[in-house]
């Protein structure tokens, strides 16, 4: 049986990510806790209740955890509404407690780095008007230098925003996320306005903190047409591709936000980014469908060959990894995998997703393509949006009424490439035998 290992650089960031609203529990003065209080937003009818705990204090043992499988860094975000509870008061003690936590990573030797923005609003900023307000923008950058300020000393990678396009495409065109909105014109404004938070924010951080590295999250969806000599499924493919992967991070990079057919110059936002940071999930085919108004004019299906998630969510297509970096690397800047993973409580699907997603990430990493780290989502089984409890994310299992964990094989996995900051044979034999060969060919 051949043998080789597959290495990554020295000082390569290995960790898993998580967010405010979805680990800490309690948080009961954000956009998200009051959509989940009216029924039929949530499946089952699920509440974030006390979530992992985090803030009772188990960020602690789940930090234990991550350091012992040999991670070294982690990727965690900060809830605004704690820091800000109405708009004109800080909260110190919050700030607080976030240092002990970025201490507790510092002392575990676990790289932080935090994302400001993941997904949940203050309901006093959503009273005004959300992201459609053209102040929020400024009010996103003052909270931005507050949080630096406070964490500066343990923290100089930071995220703005997480997956501005889904926050804006799921609030205010399919209405899935709060505030719920079908409404093309207000989308515009919101990803307007998140590019000029993003911009607003990455000028403070660099203000308090010269040696900060700061980018955004931007989901990135493979989409592929399904009829390859048909102009029409390219077209469209392009054009979907366009709107949800690509108006955001060139925003960032050329300050021209273009965004279901409209366009704003946001000067401002000229090259804001250190390193271009991606979460990347999975591929989709799509084809022209004249009749799909309310869709777009197109259709969806994973490939016909792909494993698929137990929810029906993530089809395993590491190629689409591939071309996620490929895209990626077009921004020329340092690029950090800020999320990867796949829902499955049982653990059957995930040790090969993750394998086969690093291996591609490897090849493009010998094809000179400077990727710095990888963050798989998620360290715990966490709350999942409108998706409830039903998906199961993490490395580890959770039981949110008795908050025990349970530990999934994948987290032995994760551990030894981690360790060895390598894939080796050795490891692909004991935890995903059936892929051997095609990694390794002999
Ligand atoms: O849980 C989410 C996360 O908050 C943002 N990116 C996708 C993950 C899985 O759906």
């Amino acid at each position: 049986m051949p043998q080789a290992t597959f290495h990554f650089p020295p000082g390569f960031l290995w960790g898993t990510a998580t967010s405010s609203h979805q680990v800490e529990g309690g948080n009961s003065n954000n956009n998200w806790y009051a959509w989940e209080q009216e029924p039929g937003r949530i499946l089952q009818g699920h509440h974030s209740g006390l979530a992992c705990d985090w803030w009772g204090g188990r960020w602690r043992q789940d930090l234990d955890r991550a350091a012992e499988a040999g991670q070294n860094a982690h990727r965690m975000s900060i809830e605004w509404s704690r820091i800000q509870p109405t708009p004109d008061q800080w909260d110190e003690a919050a700030l607080d407690y976030y240092r002990e936590i970025v201490r507790g990573m510092y002392d575990r030797k676990l790289t932080p780095l935090v994302t400001l923005h993941h997904f949940t609003d203050p309901l006093w900023l959503m009273e005004q008007g959300g992201w459609e307000n053209p102040e929020t923008p400024g009010k996103f950058a003052r909270y931005a230098r507050k949080v630096v300020e406070a964490l500066k000393d343990y923290v100089n990678l930071w995220v703005t925003i997480n997956e501005p396009g889904i926050y804006t495409w799921l609030g205010y065109i399919d209405g899935v996320f709060p505030p719920g909105k079908k409404d093309t014109k207000a989308a515009f404004s919101v990803g307007q306005n998140l590019v000029k938070g993003h911009a607003g924010a990455y000028r403070e951080i660099h203000d308090v903190q010269r040696e900060a590295r700061v980018g955004a999250a931007c989901h990135y969806r493979s989409f592929v047409p399904q009829r390859t000599g048909l102009p029409f499924d390219t077209w469209i493919t392009r054009s979907i591709s366009a709107n949800f992967n690509d108006s955001f991070p060139n925003a960032m990079k050329t300050g021209r936000f273009r965004f279901m057919g409209k366009q704003a110059i946001i000067n401002e936002a000229v090259d804001t980014q250190d390193f271009f940071g991606f979460n990347y999930y999975t591929e989709e085919m799509i084809r022209f469908a004249p009749l799909a108004v309310k869709e777009f004019f197109n259709k969806r299906e994973f490939p016909h060959d792909a494993q698929i998630s137990e929810n029906g969510l993530i089809a395993n297509v590491p190629d689409g990894m591939t071309r996620t970096i490929k895209w990626a690397n077009r921004f020329g800047k340092p690029i950090l995998i800020l999320e990867n993973g796949v829902e499955d409580a049982n653990d059957i699907l995930r040790p090969r997703y993750l394998l086969e997603h690093l291996h591609k990430t490897w090849h493009q990493m010998n094809e000179n393509v400077p990727i710095k780290g990888y963050f798989h989502w998620s360290l715990v089984d966490n709350f999942e949006w409108e998706r409830g409890w039903t998906q199961r994310f993490g490395l580890w299992g959770l039981d949110p009424e008795t908050q025990v964990r349970t530990r999934r094989p994948s987290v032995d996995l994760y551990a030894a490439i981690c360790k060895e900051n390598a894939i080796s044979s050795a490891t692909v034999e004991k935890f995903v035998p059936e892929i051997f060969a095609g990694m390794f060919p002999g």
